[in-house]
């Protein structure tokens, strides 16, 4: 029985992936938690989504979906505007729209605005990255901070984070984007597994913001899994049902 509803589930699934969508691209902006770890101080879940032949990770999209990863390490939404790095994603979004493409856009900060604005300043910064978005005739989608995996004694993580997802949240709700709630989602998924389990994902051993490739590999997952949901049954999503039901039932893949 169970064997014949898992063929069924997949056979589902796999009709859902082969379905022809519409032409989508993506162009992710952020910080180094989706940023592709080129440089030291760096490493996202933007490879694990968009897939890296540099380091051969496996992409959660279906082949030829372009997934420019425009993320930069140590900006906030003010120093990616002001260092140009902002313009590099709208160019990158204009060569896209003007294929035809429908093209999603994920906006996430939140680990250096902390250290220098309170929480208002990145949501005002947001709000007029949304509006140059929509501009362009490409879609906004807003997500709150991949967490620090640094743990209390008692196993709950210590998160910081959160008042700057929250302003995401209240972005989103104020100009009607989509939100994907990657801080939540990885905090709960980290408690599950444990620090053990979510220490393994480190960049370097001491490093709980970075992620290596098995780190990215999951929260790329993670994102995929928390996109194709918001958009459903309309994006070229490769589903990836064993490290879905891994990162569901709170199981450690690494
Ligand atoms: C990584 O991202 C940086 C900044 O966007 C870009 O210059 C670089 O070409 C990317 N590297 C790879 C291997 O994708
Ligand atoms: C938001 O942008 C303004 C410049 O427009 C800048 O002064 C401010 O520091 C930025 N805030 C953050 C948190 O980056
Ligand atoms: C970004 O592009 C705009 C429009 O071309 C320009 O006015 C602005 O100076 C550019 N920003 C940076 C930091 O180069
Ligand atoms: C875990 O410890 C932290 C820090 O002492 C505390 O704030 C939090 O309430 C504790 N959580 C639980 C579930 O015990
Ligand atoms: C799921 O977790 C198990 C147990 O750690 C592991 O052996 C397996 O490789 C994981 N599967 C995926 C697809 O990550
Ligand atoms: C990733 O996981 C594999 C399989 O568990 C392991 O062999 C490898 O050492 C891990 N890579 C890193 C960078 O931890
Ligand atoms: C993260 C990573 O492995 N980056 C490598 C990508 O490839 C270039 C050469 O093409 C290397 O210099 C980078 O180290």
């Amino acid at each position: 029985m169970f064997l014949r509803l898992s063929a069924v589930v997949l056979g589902f699934l796999l009709a859902v992936s082969a379905f022809p969508h519409i032409p989508t691209s993506f162009v992710l902006v952020g910080d180094s938690t989706t940023a592709n770890g080129t440089t030291p101080n760096s490493g996202g879940w933007g490879n694990g989504f968009c897939g890296s032949t540099n380091t051969s990770t496996p992409s959660s999209l279906a082949p030829g979906t372009p997934c420019i990863n425009t993320a930069h390490n140590g900006a906030t939404t003010g120093s990616f505007v002001a260092n140009g790095f902002f313009n590099i994603s709208i160019a990158a979004i204009k060569a896209e729209v003007a294929k035809g493409r429908r093209t999603l856009v994920t906006i996430q900060f939140g680990h250096n605005d902390m250290k220098i604005a309170p929480p208002e300043s990145m949501g005002a910064n947001m709000t007029e990255m949304v509006r140059q978005i929509r501009a362009l005739g490409a879609e906004p989608v807003l997500v709150t901070s991949l967490t620090r995996r640094t743990f209390f004694g008692n196993g709950t993580i210590q998160d910081a984070l959160g008042p700057w997802a929250d302003e995401t949240i209240l972005v989103a709700q104020r100009l009607g984007t989509h939100l994907l709630d990657l801080h939540a989602k990885s905090i709960a998924y980290c408690e599950e597994i444990g620090p053990d389990a979510a220490h393994r994902l480190n960049r370097e051993p001491n490093d709980n913001t970075h992620l290596n490739h098995n780190g990215t590999i999951v929260f790329g997952r993670i994102l995929a899994d928390l996109m194709a949901a918001s958009f459903p049954y309309q994006l070229p999503i490769v589903p990836n049902p064993p490290l879905t039901f891994n990162i569901t039932n709170g199981i450690p893949s690494f």
